[in-house]
C-alpha cells in the first residue's frame, strides 16, 4: 500500500462529475494512470449509497497499492476499514474522527488559507489540502486563494500539502513554479476524453526528475 506521506498525486472520485454505475471503472483508469491516493466524494449521496459505493471501490484501489479516503463520513470509514478519511473546515475535528477511524486509517483536513493550515497541523492531521487555488465548478462557493501562499505553506506546514483548485495540466507548471509539490486534480481528470493517459501524462511532469 502507498504511504500518504510519499504520495504526489491526489485523484477524488466525485459524483458530481461520475454516474454511481460508472465509479468502478473511473476507479480503476484513475488508479491505472497512476494516482497516489484517491478520495470518494458524494456530497448529495445518502450514507447507504456512499458506503456501498466505498465498498465497491475498495478492492479495486487495494489491488494498486492506492489508499482510499472517504470524505466526510467518519462511521463509513470506519465501518468499511478505508485507509484514510478527509474532513472539511466546517466537519468534526481532527481528533473526532481519530477517536471514530482508529489508530491506523489517516486523516487529512481541508484548509483555504496559512492560519488554516497552520491549525490543521497543530490539531494534528495528517496531511492537508491547501485550496482552491483558482476558482472551480468543484467548489463553486470558495473564492480562490491563488498561488501566493503556496510557498509559504510548505516553510511552515511539514505535513504533506495536496494544493487544490482548479489543477489541470495547463496550469501545472506555474503550481509547481510557486512551490508545489502534491495535488488534486479532480474534474480535469474525471472530465478527460482519456482518463488514464491524462493521470499519466500530469504524473509523469509532477515528479520529473524527483522520481
Ligand atoms: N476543495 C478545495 S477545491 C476542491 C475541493 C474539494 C475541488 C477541486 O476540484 P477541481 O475540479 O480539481 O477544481
Ligand atoms: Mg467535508
Amino acid at each position: 500500500m502507498k504511504r500518504i506521506q510519499e504520495a504526489r498525486l491526489y485523484g477524488i472520485v466525485d459524483l458530481g462529475y461520475v454516474r454511481a454505475e460508472d465509479v468502478g471503472g473511473m476507479t480503476e483508469k484513475l488508479c491505472l494512470g497512476g494516482v497516489d491516493v484517491l478520495q470518494l466524494r458524494a456530497k448529495k449521496l445518502g450514507a447507504s449509497d456512499i458506503e456501498r459505493l466505498a465498498r465497491l471501490m475498495l478492492p479495486i484501489t487495494r489491488a494498486h497499492g492506492v489508499p482510499l479516503v472517504i470524505n466526510d463520513h467518519l462511521e463509513i470509514a470506519a465501518s468499511v476499514g478505508s485507509e484514510g478519511v478527509h474532513v472539511g473546515q466546517d466537519d468534526d475535528a481532527v481528533a473526532k474522527a481519530r477517536a471514530v477511524v482508529g489508530p491506523e486509517c489517516f486523516v487529512g483536513k481541508s484548509t483555504h488559507s496559512l492560519a488554516q493550515a497552520m491549525a490543521a497541523q497543530a490539531e494534528g492531521a495528517d496531511y492537508i489540502g491547501f485550496g482552491p487555488l483558482y476558482a472551480t465548478g468543484t467548489k463553486p462557493d470558495y473564492v480562490p486563494i491563488g498561488l501566493n501562499d503556496v510557498a509559504e505553506v510548505h516553510r511552515r506546514v511539514t505535513l504533506p500539502i495536496f494544493c487544490i483548485g482548479g489543477v489541470n495540466a495547463e496550469r501545472l507548471d506555474e503550481i509547481v513554479v510557486a512551490g508545489a509539490r502534491r495535488v488534486v486534480v479532480v474534474s480535469a481528470f474525471l472530465q478527460a476524453r482519456d482518463v488514464e493517459g491524462e493521470v499519466r501524462a500530469l504524473r509523469g511532469r509532477l515528479v520529473r526528475d524527483e522520481g
